[in-house]
C-alpha cells in the first residue's frame, strides 16, 4: 500500500494540512507506522481544474521533506511528479519511486520518455498513470471508444516505452488514473475490469481514496468517503490490483489484510 502526503496548499483531500516540512514528515512517518509499504510525497495538485506550479515551487515544497524523510522512513519513498527537474532532485535525495500522472508524456531530446530515463539511471521504480488531457480540462466531456481497452493500450504502450528507456520490467506499475479524464461510468468500468488491466502483465496500482466518484455515486462530501474508498480498494485488490494508493492507511491496511487472507 502506498500512503500519500501532499505538501500543497490546494490538494482536494489533504491540501494545506501539512504546512511545514516537519508536519509533512511526521504525517509520512505516521503512515508508515500504520502500515504503508511505500510513502509518497507530492508537491503539485492535479485535482480537476488545477493549473499546476513551476518546477522551482514544486521542488521547494518537497525538497526539505524528502531530505529528512528518505533516510528515516524505513520504507521506499515515492515522488508524485511529472517534471524531470523535480524527479531528479527527488532521486538525488533518496526517492526510490517516481509516480508520473501524465503516463510518460514528456519526451527528452532523444525522443525517450524523460522520467523513465531518469528512473532507469537511478535504478528507481516507476508508476505510469493514465490521464486524458491535463488537469485543467480533463473532465470536459471525456470520451473513449472502449475505456478499458483504450486505457490499457495507452498504459501498455507507455510501459513498453519505459522498458525501452532502460527501466526494468519488474520496476514498472501501471495505474488507470481513476478520476483523470473519466466520467463516473468510465471510473466504475475501469474498477470493475481491473483484471483486464492486470492481464497487460504489469502490477496495477489503484488510487480511489476520497475521490469525487464517491460524491457522484453516493453524494458523499470529501470527509465522508472513507468506507466507500475502502470498499473500492478491496474490490480492486480482489480483482487483481497489486498496489493501493491511499490517504487512509490504517483503515485501508486492516481491510486489505482481511481481504488478502481470503484470496
Ligand atoms: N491520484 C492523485 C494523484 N496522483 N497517482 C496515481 N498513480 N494514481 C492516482 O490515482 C493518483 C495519483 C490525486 O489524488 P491526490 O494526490 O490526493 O490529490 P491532488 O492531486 O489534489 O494532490
Amino acid at each position: 500500500m502506498v500512503g500519500v502526503v501532499n505538501v500543497t496548499p490546494d490538494s482536494f483531500s489533504d491540501g494545506g494540512r501539512w504546512r511545514t516540512p516537519e508536519d509533512a514528515i511526521a504525517k509520512a512517518l505516521e503512515l508508515v507506522d500504520e502500515g504503508a509499504d511505500i510513502v509518497e510525497v507530492g508537491g503539485e495538485s492535479t485535482r480537476p481544474g488545477s493549473t499546476g506550479v513551476s518546477a522551482d515551487e514544486e521542488s521547494a515544497r518537497i525538497g526539505p521533506v524528502l531530505q529528512e524523510l528518505c533516510p528515516r522512513a524505513g520504507v521506499p519513498v515515492a515522488v508524485d511528479t511529472a517534471k524531470p527537474e523535480v524527479a531528479r532532485l527527488a532521486l538525488g535525495l533518496g526517492t526510490r519511486v517516481i509516480n508520473d500522472v501524465t503516463g510518460l508524456r514528456l519526451l527528452d531530446a532523444d525522443g525517450l520518455p524523460a522520467l523513465a530515463v531518469l528512473a532507469a539511471s537511478a535504478g528507481a521504480s516507476l508508476v505510469v498513470m493514465h490521464m486524458r488531457g491535463d488537469p485543467g480540462t480533463m473532465q470536459t466531456d471525456p470520451r473513449y471508444e472502449d475505456v478499458v481497452r483504450d486505457v490499457g493500450e495507452a498504459l501498455a504502450g507507455a510501459a513498453l516505452a519505459a522498458e525501452a528507456a532502460g527501466v526494468e520490467r519488474a520496476r514498472i506499475a501501471i495505474d488507470p488514473g481513476i478520476g483523470f479524464g473519466k466520467t463516473l461510468e468510465h471510473n466504475l468500468e475501469l474498477l470493475r475490469r481491473v483484471d483486464a488491466l492486470a492481464a497487460r502483465g504489469y502490477p496495477v496500482m489503484i488510487g480511489v481514496s476520497r475521490k469525487s466518484l464517491f460524491q457522484k455515486l453516493l453524494g458523499l462530501a470529501v470527509e465522508e468517503r472513507l468506507e466507500a474508498g475502502i470498499a473500492a480498494a478491496v474490490a480492486a485488490v480482489l480483482r487483481g490490483a497489486r498496489l493501493v494508493r491511499t490517504h487512509d492507511v490504517r483503515a485501508t491496511a486492516r481491510a486489505l489484510r482481511m481481504a488478502e487472507a481470503l484470496l
